[in-house]
């Protein structure tokens, strides 16, 4: 192998701490990109940039939520090779391995609909639109598996309160960037792209709904959804739409990708639920990412508290 060695390097070769960074990050990003030749790669995918090929920018300035789980957080690794997201494949390991071929910069937010202020944001702009909070929370795949990350970002109700949604405005629509030459899973019918979900404006005014930019104190991974993407905490994980470019508020209820697919197994609420099974298996359990046995699903995935007042009055058996 031809690149040193962090401790081959004498210190009289460092001539400062920013050239020392640099070359780590070098080395870092080379001896990744010898693995993945190792591990049959191509020359043009390694071109096109692996998704661990680019070390993650650090965020600065991160305040700690009181809004926080004090669960142990899932392992770095897990939380960034154990995924979903369909643009890049149908499999947990695809996504790492395949969304490196997503551009995230330039990159901008259409904010818009039954607002008083439409505008498109750049993304740069919605990293500095409020100060950044760390969110460790508790995300539970409708598949029955469970996950406890570090996220990075700031609340929804944020944006939405610069927006002023008019009196018309009752739901709000994500939508995930749509373009097949990026994201290779878009040229299959898997889903009816792009991949849409919503929430009711309630809902996405509370105050754990979540615009995420980063994990671990650092920019968002691209298989975790980069450069910002929807985190309710509360809900399934396919509510938390990945890869965001348009926030629209409408009048009538959107209906998500996933009512598209399947109708009758996905309801627009989709709210953690261990007491309404899933057509096709249980809810009541679930395996939490590194552990052997599996824990009882919470109602609200454990948010109860905050938010069942919510859905008060509302038959959740029937709006699931
Ligand atoms: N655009 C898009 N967003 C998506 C998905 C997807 O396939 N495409 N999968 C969802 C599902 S099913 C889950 S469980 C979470 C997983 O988020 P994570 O991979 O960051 O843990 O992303 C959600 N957001
Ligand atoms: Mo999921």
């Amino acid at each position: 192998m031809l690149i040193k060695k962090p401790g081959d390097i004498k210190p009289s070769e460092i001539t400062d701490q920013q050239v020392y960074l640099e070359r780590r990050r070098f080395m870092g990003v080379a001896s990744r990109s010898l693995a993945a030749l190792a591990a049959g790669m191509t020359a043009p995918a390694l071109l096109a940039g692996s998704a661990d090929a680019e070390a993650a920018a650090k965020l600065s300035g991160i305040r700690k939520s009181a809004l926080s789980t004090g669960e142990k957080p899932t392992s770095y690794k897990d939380v960034t090779s154990y995924n979903n997201f369909y643009e890049f494949g149908t499999d947990k390991f695809s996504p790492a391995q395949q969304a490196g071929s997503l551009i995230t910069r330039p990159w901008t937010v259409s904010v818009e609909g039954e607002i008083k202020r439409p505008k498109v944001y750049d993304i740069d702009e919605l990293f500095k639109l409020s100060p950044l909070e760390e969110r460790i929370y508790r995300l539970r795949c409708v598949e029955g598996w469970s996950m406890v990350i570090p996220w990075v970002g700031f609340p929804l109700n944020e944006l939405i309160k610069r927006a002023e949604p008019t009196g018309n405005a009752k739901y709000v629509e994500f939508t995930t960037l749509h373009d097949p030459r990026q994201m290779p899973g878009q040229r299959s019918g898997v889903l009816d792209w792009p991949y849409v979900e919503a929430l009711r404006l309630d809902e996405a005014m509370h105050p754990l709904t979540l615009m995420a930019v980063g994990l671990y104190g650092e920019e968002l991974p691209k298989q975790n959804g980069a450069p910002i993407r929807l985190v309710v905490p509360w809900k399934y994980g396919f509510k938390s739409a990945k890869s965001i470019v348009r926030i629209r508020f409408v009048s009538n209820p959107p209906t998500s990708a996933w009512m598209k697919a399947g109708p009758g197994e996905y309801g627009f609420f989709a709210n953690v639920n261990p007491t309404v099974d899933h057509p096709r298996w249980s809810q009541a359990k679930e395996r939490r990412i590194g552990e052997i046995f599996k824990r009882d699903t919470l109602m609200f995935n454990g948010y109860g508290d905050q938010v069942a007042q919510l859905y008060s009055g509302i038959d959740l058996k029937k709006y699931f």
